[in-house]
């Protein structure tokens, strides 16, 4: 699987281009997504470089993978949205390749909140 240098994550992770930060550490960098689909939306990317998760969960290594989890969880509770942090819960998905709708070929997480998420699939 081959990595594009150039994507527009790959980008923001050089910051080449701007993105409105929500948290950053060691494994991860979490931005709000420039066209939200839920009053919360906001995505959480590895700051490796993988294409997406099938590439993610072959080739990272366990920290990166508890990095990412943990990133996850961490932004959730940033955004006063998760259990933890007594918001309502969220929803976190990930798109993979086409059929799965992804368009930026870096591995992202999703996550959406701040109201009703709705149907899981449409
Ligand atoms: P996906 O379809 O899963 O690959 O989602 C890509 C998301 O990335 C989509 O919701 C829009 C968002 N996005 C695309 N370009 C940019 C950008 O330059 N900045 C930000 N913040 N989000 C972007």
């Amino acid at each position: 699987m081959n990595y594009d240098k150039n994507n527009i994550f790959a980008k923001i992770l050089r910051g080449e281009i701007p993105c409105k930060k929500i948290y950053e550490d060691e494994f991860v960098l979490a931005f709000y997504d420039v066209n939200p689909q839920k009053k919360i939306h906001a995505l959480v990317i590895p700051k490796g470089e993988y294409v997406n998760l099938d590439d993610f969960s072959s080739k990272a290594s366990e920290k990166e993978i508890v990095g990412l989890i943990k990133g996850i969880g961490a932004v959730a509770k940033k955004l006063g949205i998760s259990e933890v942090a007594k918001g309502r819960g969220y929803r976190s998905l990930v798109n993979v390749g086409e059929n799965g709708g992804q368009e930026v070929p870096h591995l992202h997480f999703h996550i959406f909140g701040g109201e009703k998420v709705g149907k899981m699939v449409s």
